[in-house]
């Protein structure tokens, strides 16, 4: 097994503690998305995958192998590919056998995922040389960087968990780091199937934002009470994202550290925006961010595009 760890130090989480107090302080309180992965909260977007309503993984699987061909041949066999926020790594199983990559690198924030990930493509692909780093993507990381042509791999539509200043810092600084770039976005589409797809009917995705307080609990010893919040998500047309927040089901206070946090009832914490693009939106992003020329695979029903950018 030519497997290599990098950067295996737990993850530095001093800054939890800043960013939830920050959040909470602001006027619209809120929390960073990328907390909502540890061990559980993997687990938890793992079952989100597999959920009928969630048509978002299918989609881009089934658009991945698809086009197969077209995107191996966009991307290059034997390069260096670099995979943000790879996760379950379970699309990444389908570019690596057809790209045949000198070197993969996963990274992510959720060491359980990247472990797991890391430990199942080296069982199906023995040969192939392994590099994962644990990190945030939203800040400078150590990436072990070869000669080798490089492409940037960032599916699952992650991107549109950035807000677009953030999606387009994302994609200049990938730019400086590989002049090719896949990346998975997720399409436009009629708001009702966006809304069943972040209010499954078996409450995985409420377990999920839930988790979020629970984790603030574990690890900050706060003592937010579940049973008094509520996963609230819906579809906001003018900013064309899924909005998720929690909701608060009456006043109540909560001690996080030194700080003591109000809720009014009906008051709700922002955790995350799900942006949705047209394919022309995205393109524009991407010519922005500095990517010339660009195509883009979908799926058959036309609700995932996978963007091929190159410089
Ligand atoms: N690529 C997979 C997983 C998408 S879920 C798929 O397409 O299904 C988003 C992944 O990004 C999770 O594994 C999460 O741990 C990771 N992630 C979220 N924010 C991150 C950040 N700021 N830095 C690094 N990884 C992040
Ligand atoms: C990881 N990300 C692309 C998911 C999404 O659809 O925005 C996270 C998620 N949130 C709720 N369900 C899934």
């Amino acid at each position: 097994m030519a497997r290599e760890r990098r950067d295996a130090r737990p993850l530095e989480l001093a800054g939890f503690y800043q960013d939830v107090v920050a959040g909470l302080s602001a006027p619209q309180k809120f929390l960073p998305p990328k907390y909502f992965y540890d061990a559980a909260g993997s687990r938890l977007f793992a079952r989100i995958c597999r959920l009928p309503e969630y048509y978002v993984t299918r989609a881009e699987l089934e658009l991945t192998r698809r086009h197969l061909a077209a995107i191996a041949r966009f991307a290059g066999r034997g390069c260096q590919l670099i995979e943000y926020g790879s996760g379950e790594g379970i699309k990444s199983r389908l570019l690596i056998r057809a790209l045949r990559p000198s070197v993969y690198v996963p990274i992510d924030i959720s060491q359980a995922a990247l472990d797991a990930a890391a430990r199942a493509l080296a069982r199906k692909f023995p040969s192939l040389k392994i590099h994962p780093v644990l990190g945030d993507f939203s800040r400078p990381l150590q990436i072990p960087l070869l000669k080798k042509p490089r492409v940037v791999y960032f599916p699952g539509s992650t991107i549109g968990n950035l807000d677009p200043e953030e999606a387009h810092a994302f994609l200049a600084m990938s730019r400086g780091i590989a002049a090719r770039m896949l990346v998975g976005v997720d399409l436009k589409k009629d708001p009702s199937m966006l809304h069943a797809a972040y209010n499954d009917a078996a409450g995985v995705t409420a377990a999920f934002n839930l988790n979020l307080l629970a984790r603030i609990n574990r690890e900050l010893g706060a003592d937010f009470d579940l049973r008094r919040w509520r996963h609230y998500a819906f579809y906001n047309p003018a900013l064309g994202r899924i909005e998720m927040h929690l909701g608060s089901m009456k006043a109540q206070k909560v001690a996080i550290g030194e700080h003591r946090f109000s809720f009014a009832a009906g008051e709700t914490i922002h955790t995350e925006n799900s942006y949705k693009y047209s394919l022309e939106g995205f393109r524009e992003l991407a010519a922005r961010a500095g990517f010339g020329r660009a195509q883009a695979w979908t799926d058959r029903r036309g609700l995932f595009a996978l963007h091929g950018l190159n410089t």
